[in-house]
């Protein structure tokens, strides 16, 4: 029998958050994610797990985010952030996905074996932060959070509507203290503070303008630009677009993954010729760019390109002040081939390719001195290890005078950087900042290299498991004869490349494909989901070429 203790966890889950739904939930690419109606006993179930996963770290506080970022306003989601203020640690994702999935009945003898299990002690103090985004369903699940924490006796700490990035931030300062002060504020003052520091520096000249365009995606990080822009001074004119008034919807015909995916400007954003627009996603933890030339032809600068600015300054205030630092990048599968060639032949970094998901980019982001990685939607940050750090600051104080300058950047640029996770808000900061040095506008920075076309698209089959994938999700190994058939069509194009993989945010599989021309990728994809329907099980509607 588990102990009188436990009692409440069943008490409060009958009471308050039954599990009304059989549907099977899996801990995702980034947490729990489904309608929003079936998650409540979910969030419910994974404060119980944040209370053990805190008690496991020794009483450092654990984070729980709210918010299926850039999914439609229906969705909603949960996930679990390390003391560090990265993502779960992966063995911990099938607990999760245990104890999300047991039955009310079961519930209590299954937490008590988690304890067990993970040799948790239940006398020690548990801190939990606990964020949300903007969705309508966002502050029920939260509720749901904090009465899991209260079940296990742990001390649940409301940031109410945050970034998801700003949550983890606050994870990682309330456990670390020399990253910064564990508040909203804190992260103002350490993000946009640098960002003022390192801009009072460089003079803006060039074809560099500080007005930027910033499209919200009718979330949280456009209403976070609003409270800092006003302290931002002359350094950065912000003009902000779908904030979620009138009537916009949260990443509706908007935002990150919209621009990227369909290659379109969102809507509730004004276009001026050649004007630089930063798109983020629903709670601020992707970002891309585009602008529209003059015969309003929309040219995107997405996760690939912001990697390579970033990665290309870093290099050369790292040249400039003479540290032997290793950097590399790392990309997924749907990385632009053009930008791999770029990066390996042209800026001579060496690239990573990892499964997508940040937490696998981050881990081996981690294996080099400075990792930046990026998922081509624009998900991504820069990380830097302490030995970097040191190497940078010990240059600051005792190098040569232009050393010391140029040391003297990168440690604002450091401080600048959201290194627990990818940051739509940092990695602005981030782009203008590596923009202005250089004295280049959008099209400048366009120029680095040419997009190979390509086209991303969605099949709904039975069950997107069948799908399983090897090689960073570029081979496809079920179900039979798939692969075999994407290697055919494939070869019949020029520059042509296709994978398939299960999404781990929404009930799809995604297909990607690239080729020497826009029409050959748009006909290379849909070949590819055609094959994915008839093959996997395809439900509805055959795709059309
Ligand atoms: C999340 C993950 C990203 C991933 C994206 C799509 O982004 O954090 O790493 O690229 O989902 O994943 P999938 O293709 O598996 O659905 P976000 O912005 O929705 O949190």
């Amino acid at each position: 029998m588990p102990p009188s203790s436990l009692r409440v966890v069943y008490a409060f889950a009958r009471e308050m958050h039954p599990k009304t739904s059989e549907v099977f939930i899996q801990y995702g690419t980034a947490g729990f994610r489904t309608k929003a109606n079936l998650l409540e006993h979910v969030v419910y179930r994974m404060g119980l797990l944040a209370v053990i996963r805190s008690r496991v770290k020794n009483g450092r506080t654990i984070g729980i985010m709210i918010t299926a970022s850039h999914n439609l306003e229906p969705d909603n989601g949960v996930k679990l952030i390390d003391p560090d203020g990265e993502m779960l640690e992966q063995s911990w994702e099938e607990i999760a996905t245990r104890l999300a999935n047991v039955s009310d009945n079961d519930l209590e003898s299954t937490t008590e074996q988690i304890i067990k299990e993970v040799n948790a002690d239940m006398a020690l103090k548990a801190s939990v932060f606990i964020g949300m985004d903007t969705r309508y369903t966002s502050p029920r699940l939260a509720a749901a959070a904090v009465h899991g924490v209260i079940a296990l006796k742990g001390t649940p700490k409301e940031f109410g509507i945050v970034t998801t990035p700003i949550l983890h931030y606050c994870v990682r300062c309330r456990n670390d203290n020399t990253y910064g002060t564990p508040t909203e504020e804190g992260y103002y003052e350490k993000i946009v503070g640098a960002f003022k520091n390192i801009r009072e520096k460089l003079p803006v000249g060039g074809e560099y303008t500080t007005t930027l365009y910033v499209d919200g995606a009718n979330g949280v990080g456009g209403k976070k630009l609003n409270i800092i822009k006003k302290s931002l001074g002359d350094e950065l004119d912000l003009v902000l677009y779908n904030l979620g008034g009138n009537g916009g919807k949260l990443n509706l015909n908007c935002g990150a993954d919209f621009v990227k995916v369909s290659q379109q400007a969102p809507v509730g954003v004004e276009h001026k010729p050649w004007q630089r627009v930063a798109s983020l996603d629903g709670d601020g933890d992707r970002i891309v760019y585009y602008y529209l030339d003059d015969k309003e032809k929309m040219h995107l600068l997405d996760g690939d390109r912001i990697a390579t600015l970033l990665a290309s300054y870093i290099t050369q205030l790292l040249s400039a002040c003479g540290a032997q630092l290793r950097l590399g990048l790392v990309q997924t599968a749907y990385a632009n081939g053009a930008s791999t060639q770029y990066i390996t032949q042209q800026l001579k970094v060496p690239v990573t390719c990892v499964k997508t998901g940040v937490k696998h980019l981050h881990h081996a982001a981690q294996a080099y001195d400075i990792g930046v990685y990026f998922e081509a939607n624009g998900h991504g940050t820069v990380l830097y290890s302490e030995n970097a750090k040191n190497t940078i600051k010990k240059i600051a104080e005792e190098g040569e005078v232009e050393q010391r300058k140029s040391a003297g950047l990168l440690l604002q640029y450091i401080e600048m950087t959201n290194e627990t996770v990818g940051d739509a808000l940092s990695d602005l900061f981030l782009v203008e900042t590596a923009l202005c040095a250089r004295g280049q506008g959008a099209r400048q920075w366009m120029q680095a290299y040419t997009d190979l076309p390509c086209r991303q698209l969605k099949v709904t089959v039975q069950d997107r498991n069948a799908i399983s994938t090897t090689d960073a999700e570029r081979v496809c190994t079920s179900p039979e004869g798939l692969q075999t058939r994407i290697e055919e069509l494939v070869s019949g194009y020029s520059s042509g490349r296709a994978f398939v993989r299960p999404s781990g945010t929404e009930d799809v599989v995604r297909v990607y494909a690239e080729a020497d021309t826009q029409q050959s990728a748009d006909k290379l994809s849909a070949e590819v989901a055609q094959a994915v329907f008839d093959l996997a099980g395809g439900v509805g509607s055959r795709p059309e070429l």
